[in-house]
């Protein structure tokens, strides 16, 4: 594509509704009750400025979990609590987080894990409820066990 095509593209990309897209949230988004599964937390960009230095990751009722290998971090686990530390990963690059989970067969069908990202001396919260929130908290859709 020549530069005018890319300019056009970006501008006409601006212009979408993306909530969420550059926050952080998971992959996949949505599982079955009862299911083990490798949750994806993708970071989409840093604490306005600062590059991330971990992140921690509270588990609801009914959702226990544990944080995969990911080069250049440690997993950390905790009482209701998992995360990473280590990075720190650039201000303006994407990541992703894995951990393992097993849904509860009685889980909520919808499941929030706040996560609160660290860089360095700041933080930032992501433990809004709503989606359209300014700093959601990544959510999970748990669909009824088969
Ligand atoms: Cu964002």
């Amino acid at each position: 594509m020549n530069n005018l095509a890319n300019a056009a593209l970006a501008a006409a990309l601006s212009l979408l509704p993306l909530p969420g897209l550059a926050h952080i949230h998971l992959q996949p988004e949505s599982a079955q009750a009862g299911q083990v599964l490798d949750l994806a937390l993708v970071v989409g960009h840093g604490c306005a400025g600062a590059s991330t230095t971990a992140l921690r990751v509270s588990l609801p009722a009914g959702v226990t979990a544990e944080p995969l290998a990911q080069p250049g971090w440690q997993p950390v686990t905790g009482k209701g609590e998992i995360g990473w530390q280590g990075g720190p990963l650039p201000e303006h690059d994407k990541a992703r987080f894995v951990l393992r989970a097993t849904l509860a067969a009685d889980v909520q069908p919808l499941v929030r894990l706040p996560v609160i990202q660290t860089c360095g001396q700041t933080e930032q919260r992501w433990i809004d409820p709503e989606a359209g929130d300014d700093h959601p908290a990544p959510a999970l859709t748990v669909l009824p066990a088969k």
